[in-house]
């Protein structure tokens, strides 16, 4: 067996490890590697590992029969209480495979949904995790109820008895409904909050577990959150300041991580807890280019956006790690893959300079940066650019007010509609002293929409803002 730290054991249960591998998988050198570091994390102690490769699964007990003998050889001689699957298996297959072993049998959705079960803290990814585990259980109602009180149980505990089955399921059904409304709830009041910052560049880090997005997280901005060599370290959203240089204040959001296979139920219950990467300016998806299956994880990731519906956001992609990375020709055969990607260790700090400076342009170039003329009759106008964009600075004139503001390009449609003039605030004084017209709806009728929609006139920002007082710190 592998000799790494484990983390304190809560269950502290005997697991034998197993994996089918299909013909058309890619297989990692270690083909257990990750099953092994999600066992140990929910607190097992693994004494054994079985791989198989198989054509296709067995119907009924997943395994072939020699192999189900061999693992139940496995169980009696290590007088182990649980065998972990790297598979998804049906519940019949599940129960199956359990009478054969003699000892209870899960499957990696059940092992995953028992650490995030584990891990949770918050109020929303409790109500989140509950929910999935509940929707898992459903149809395998034996094991009911076991999510709900867990003690000093180890992973997948069976409920009570076979009688209480009708019971089981009414209140399963039941709070299945009231769980459901709960989230709506706490999902509507999460995307107010988080649009309620409209206006404000908000930057999400997402990636594989354990690529080291806290770390990132704290080597950008202080921020102090967990970081640890472990899988679903964190589980919910964390957001904090971080000072850019030329561009100003933006939030930046650590959540949970993401990983292969991920079960449907609990990306979907995690919507809420996902509402600042749903709602962010800019994706840093942050990969650990030290992993010998990096292709496979950052392939992983996009998987996941898709599932979210958020894979047509802007992204950076950063690879972490790199002091850890054993072999130049590595590297340099993932950047030739992803040649923009951006090399980084968020442990030693190299190359947060390039990765700040990087954020900076892609937002410049998501935001207009403007000189906006309001009549002082325009209450309305002047209300939009104050919710929308970030106010910068307010000259006051006769006529009315200059707003300095930067607003997202997607703001733009009522400014043209309404404003006195409109100049671009480009006044990096390397670049341009004077700024420069972009348009005046009076003075040039002939600017079509898509001359500012698209954010084509906007200049790289260089003006810089105050941080201002009243943004949250944290959110979570
Ligand atoms: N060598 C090296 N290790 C790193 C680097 N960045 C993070 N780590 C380590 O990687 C492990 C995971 O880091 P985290 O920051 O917790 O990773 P994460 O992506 O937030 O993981 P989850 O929250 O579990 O999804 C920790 O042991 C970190 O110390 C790095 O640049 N180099
Ligand atoms: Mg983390």
């Amino acid at each position: 067996m592998r000799d790494e730290n484990r983390i304190e054991s809560v269950a502290s249960e005997k697991s034998i490890l197993v994996r089918v591998v299909f013909p058309d998988q890619p297989v990692e050198d270690d083909p257990l590697e990750e099953l092994y570091r999600l066992a140990t994390t929910a607190g097992t102690e693994v004494v054994e590992e079985l791989v198989q490769r198989r054509a296709k699964p067995d119907k009924s007990t997943f395994f072939g029969k020699g192999k189900v003998a061999e693992l139940k050889e496995l169980v009696d001689a290590t007088s182990a209480d649980v065998v972990i699957v790297d598979n998804d298996l049906s519940p019949a297959q599940t129960r199956n495979l359990e009478k054969a072993v003699g000892v209870k049998v899960i499957d990696r959705t059940e092992l995953i949904l028992d650490i995030f079960a584990a891990g949770a803290r918050t109020h929303e990814s409790r109500l989140a995790v509950e929910l999935a585990q509940l929707e898992y259980s459903l149809p395998r109602l034996r094991r009911m109820w076991t999510h709900l009180s867990r003690q000093s149980m180890g992973v997948g505990m069976r409920g009570p008895g076979e009688k209480q089955l009708e019971t089981d399921r009414r209140l399963a059904l039941k709070r299945i409904h009231d769980l459901k409304q709960e989230l709506a709830k706490v999902e509507s009041r999460r995307e107010r909050q988080v649009a309620a910052r409209d206006g404000v560049a908000t930057v999400s880090l997402v990636g594989y577990t354990n690529a080291g997005k806290s770390t990132l997280m704290n080597a950008l901005t202080g921020a102090g959150v967990e970081a640890a060599d472990r899988l679903f370290a964190t589980l919910d959203t964390r957001t904090r300041r971080w000072e850019i240089k030329g561009w100003g204040t933006v939030l930046l959001s650590d959540t949970v991580g993401f990983i292969r296979d991920l079960p449907h139920g609990l990306v979907a219950s995690f919507k809420s807890t996902l509402e600042e990467t749903r709602q962010a300016t800019l994706l840093l998806h942050v990969a650990d280019a030290s992993s010998p299956v990096v292709f496979d994880q950052i392939a992983a990731v996009y998987g996941v956006l898709q599932e979210l519906g958020i894979e047509e956001k802007d992204m950076l992609l950063v690879l972490n790690k790199i002091d850890a990375v054993t072999s130049p020709a590595k590297l340099n055969q993932v950047l030739d893959r992803y040649p923009n990607a951006i090399p980084v260790s968020a442990k030693n700090g190299t190359g947060l300079g390039p990765l700040t400076e990087a954020v900076g342009q892609a937002l410049s170039e998501a935001f207009l940066d403007l000189h906006v003329d309001v009549d002082a009759a325009d209450g309305k106008l002047l209300a939009h650019l104050a919710a929308h964009g970030e106010i910068l600075s307010r000259a006051y004139s006769e006529s009315g007010v200059s707003v300095h503001v930067r607003l997202p390009a997607a703001a733009m449609g009522m400014v043209r509609e309404r404003a006195a003039a409109i100049r671009s605030a480009n006044d990096h004084p390397a670049r341009n002293g004077t700024p420069q017209l972009l348009t005046s709806p009076a003075a040039d009728e002939r600017l079509t929409d898509e001359t500012l929609a698209d954010g084509a006139s906007a200049e790289p920002v260089s003006s810089r803002s105050e941080p201002r007082a009243g943004d949250t710190d944290e959110v979570a």
